[in-house]
């Protein structure tokens, strides 16, 4: 006898014989799991490219807590002449995150989900080991690729076809790319974050959100575009089969899940959206009717949600993509510049012995006035290294006379940094208006940029709205509240059911 649909459970536990006894027990576990599973401990791991975050979810007398547990610095590394990711660095900061985790919920923690940043990839050797360090978008190997892609398929069908913008950094250049930097075009591979659920699972998906910016999933029929793959000679063989959010994977595997003992028992790994945008905004607890979203990190997307996509000239020429949201919208939204310009430059200054805090940054910036509002996404600003003097190069650009790059000079730089963000916001908002047709009432902040008083201000003179101040780790309230939806993966994640879990999650602060 097969086991039983959770209704019938009790009745049928009371007939069964021994053998199917075993059967009915091992079902009611996993029943027994999805009855608590709003109580139980969860994990959510959030990569980012300043920081990795392992953050655990518990309760008490029904009220969720949300502790950021264990927190890995990231960032890009020069290897030679390429960029990478500090893989090995990352897995053994997540063993030790997952560890701490352990430690705090020794009651067993019942799922663990992954996002990160987009694009980027794991390519795998038979063994399923990384076959090398994963590059780093910002390596520029995918000039050469991306010109070559744009004369095989001109990026106004590739944008009507995927919905991704065409940017130089999407899986689809990188691949191309990889035999010319001597990696196998034919050996499999996992996004980033599904890379950690396939360590965690041993099952290797790519989650359609993520699988969306990679610009290889056809908009229509939400599946990899196989004529694509062939039009550009890739091996479509190599790509994981894709999965929606909230896809229970199975339990944890392995030695890891060995060493760390009790707590991981029963742990199913389950993919939330791994993109970390579609993760932050799942995270959001109200609908976005006429509310644009601005998710402040490394990067900066700004957008709204739509059901229908917007492919037309006027939207590429805005630089607007259509990637995927956790359940079923489309997150219309551009990529700007962010974070990035602050902190590079602040690794530059520590060089030289000029450390500031970004608090001490903000604060002092308040009290200046910009050298001009630069072009934030100027290629050689996308680059490593070098920023003060890359930003001189853009106020050159303008007829504008250069920031002296010396003490005391520092919030001058942050102050036409956050400046200039603001007034790109500003634009991208009244062009998203336009392609619309819609006029937006506010805008919800998300992420570290969100703690920016100054941005914030500066963001509501340039774009003429009020902002509301969200989380910051709002692809972690996104993580947890698709996990929670999607229970032990017998029914769909709705957006309903995410909405009403991110509700609990928020904390709601505070209205700017
Ligand atoms: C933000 C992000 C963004 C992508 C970029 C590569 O972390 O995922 O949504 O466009 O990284």
């Amino acid at each position: 006898m097969a086991p039983r649909e959770l209704g019938d459970l009790c009745f049928s536990c009371a007939f069964a014989d021994g053998a199917e006894n075993d059967a009915l027990v091992l079902r009611w576990r996993v029943t027994e799991i999805d009855l608590l599973m709003g109580q139980a401990a969860r994990v959510a791991i959030d990569l980012g490219a300043e920081s990795c975050r392992v953050s655990l979810l518990r309760w008490t007398n029904d009220e969720p807590s949300v502790e950021l547990i264990h927190r890995i610095p990231n960032g890009p590394v020069h290897r030679g002449s390429t960029l990478r990711w500090p893989l090995d660095a990352i897995l053994a900061g997540l063993e030790d995150g997952l560890r701490k985790a352990a430690q705090t919920a020794p009651e067993g923690i019942a799922s663990i989900g992954v996002d990160s940043w987009s694009v980027d990839y794991v390519r795998l050797a038979a063994d399923g080991s990384p076959l090398c360090e994963p590059f780093c978008y910002r390596d520029e190997r995918t000039v050469a690729s991306k010109e070559a892609a744009d004369t095989l398929i001109p990026p106004l069908e590739l944008y009507q076809r995927t919905g991704a913008l065409p940017l130089r950094i999407n899986t689809v250049y990188q691949l191309l790319a990889d035999p010319g930097a001597g990696v196998d075009a034919h050996a499999s591979w996992a996004m980033f974050p599904e890379y950690v659920l396939y360590w965690l699972s041993g099952r290797r998906v790519a989650e359609y959100t993520n699988a969306t910016h990679t610009g290889l999933v056809n908009l229509k029929t939400r599946a990899w575009d196989a004529e694509l793959f062939r039009l550009l000679g890739l091996d479509a063989e190599a790509a994981p089969p894709l999965v929606p959010a909230g896809t229970v994977l199975g339990p944890m595997r392995g030695s890891l899940q060995r060493s760390l003992g009790g707590a991981f028992h029963e742990t199913q790994i389950i993919a939330p959206a791994c993109h970390d945008t579609a993760s932050a905004i799942a995270g959001i607890p109200e609908p976005l009717d006429a509310t644009a979203y601005l998710s402040s990190g490394t990067w900066s997307l700004v957008g709204t949600p739509v059901t229908a996509p917007v492919t037309t000239r006027e939207a590429l020429d805005a630089r607007y993509t259509n990637l995927g949201a956790a359940t079923g919208d489309l997150c219309f939204h551009t990529l700007v510049n962010g974070m990035w310009l602050i902190k590079q430059c602040m690794e530059a200054w520590a060089a030289q012995g000029r450390s500031w805090t970004i608090e001490s940054l903000v604060e002092r910036a308040a009290d200046c006035k910009a050298a001009a509002v630069i072009d934030v996404d100027a290629e050689p600003l996308m680059l490593d290294s070098d920023m003060p003097a890359r930003i001189n190069a853009e106020l050159a650009r303008l007829g504008c006379e250069p920031i002296p790059d010396a003490a005391d000079n520092e919030p001058v730089f942050a102050r036409t940094i956050f400046e200039s963000l603001a007034a790109r916001y500003g634009s991208a908002l009244a062009s998203l208006e336009r392609m619309l047709g819609r006029k937006l009432e506010r805008i919800h902040m998300l992420g570290g940029g969100n703690r920016n008083k100054l941005l914030v201000e500066l963001t509501s003179q340039r774009s003429g709205l009020p902002v509301e101040v969200g989380e910051t780790e709002s692809s972690t309230i996104g993580s947890f509240a698709v996990q929670l939806a999607a229970g032990g993966g017998a029914s769909p994640v709705t957006a309903g059911n995410v909405r009403q879990w991110a509700a609990r999650l928020c904390r709601r602060e505070k209205l700017a």
